[in-house]
């Protein structure tokens, strides 16, 4: 089994600034057609999540979600963002079908709770149950209600992922971004693997990202390290770069920064 994360960098124009409601956001359809199609040719066994791109991050920060609740009229943009990040998960569905896929998309704002930011209960069963199936879920960056004071938060792909990977013992996690991997140094040179004493070394990363209200880089990388110990190796990749989602789903060893497992 194992966890793709095709990130909102790469399926989405992320850098546009978005006009009111986020609708500067843009699908790229083409690239999330390209990336399905390797995971089917892969004939691997995979849940899938999407990250928010520019249909979560806009909002999100507009209504200042991340917190959790201050005022009641964030619950407008709780709900917008809710809509928007279903609308690119139905997209990218869209295009799995088309594929002749199998896809079943699980929103977290429904099978999730979170408590104080952090997942707490996640509907486990229907992932069993559709994999059982042989059907692919897809799930995704999303709001979520919370138990704890905030009442509602934000439930990152990235977060998806470690959680399900945990959950289902993942072989492997492929995180899909629109960058090769992490940069360390000053001379911002790609970090093929990346291990604890490394992350001090991170490089901030170059250019116009857009808004991302789940952390950047460093999370990422910190998360990876965790997933790794716990017994899923772990990559960032470049998914613009064609080939090479289909070579990590089957067990080579593409460009990209790579998180082993202790001891390998
Ligand atoms: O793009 C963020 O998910 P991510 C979800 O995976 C929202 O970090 C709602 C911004």
């Amino acid at each position: 089994m194992q966890v793709v994360k095709l990130g909102g960098s790469v399926i989405t124009n992320k850098g546009a600034a978005g006009s009111r409601r986020g609708a500067g956001a843009r699908f790229l359809p083409g690239v999330a057609r390209r990336l399905l199609r390797e995971v089917r040719d892969s004939r691997e066994e995979v849940i899938l999540v999407t990250g928010a791109g520019s249909f979560g991050h806009v909002l999100a920060d507009r209504f200042g979600l991340k917190d959790g609740f201050r005022e009641d009229r964030q619950w407008d943009g709780y709900c917008l963002v809710s809509r928007d990040v279903r609308r690119l998960n139905l997209m990218v569905l869209d295009e799995a079908l088309r594929l002749g896929m199998r896809p079943v998309s699980i929103p977290p704002s429904v099978a999730v709770l979170q408590a104080e930011g952090r997942i707490h209960y996640i509907d486990e069963g229907s992932f069993r149950r559709y994999l059982a199936n042989r059907l692919m879920p897809v799930t995704f960056g999303d709001v979520a209600l919370d138990l704890g004071r905030r009442r509602f938060s934000i439930c990152s792909g990235d977060a998806l992922v470690a959680h399900l990977s945990r959950l289902f013992n993942a072989e492997r996690a492929v995180f899909v971004s629109d960058v090769d991997g992490i940069l360390v140094g000053e001379r911002r040179s790609l970090a093929r693997e990346l291990s604890p004493p490394d992350l001090e070394r991170i490089a901030p990363p170059g250019g116009a990202g857009g808004k991302d209200v789940t952390g950047g880089i460093r999370a990422k990388a910190r998360l990876s390290l965790g997933l790794a110990a716990s017994g899923t190796e772990t990559v960032i990749l470049n998914g613009r770069r064609r080939g090479r989602l289909a070579d990590a789903l089957r067990g080579g060893s593409p460009v990209g920064t790579w998180f082993r497992r202790p001891g390998r």
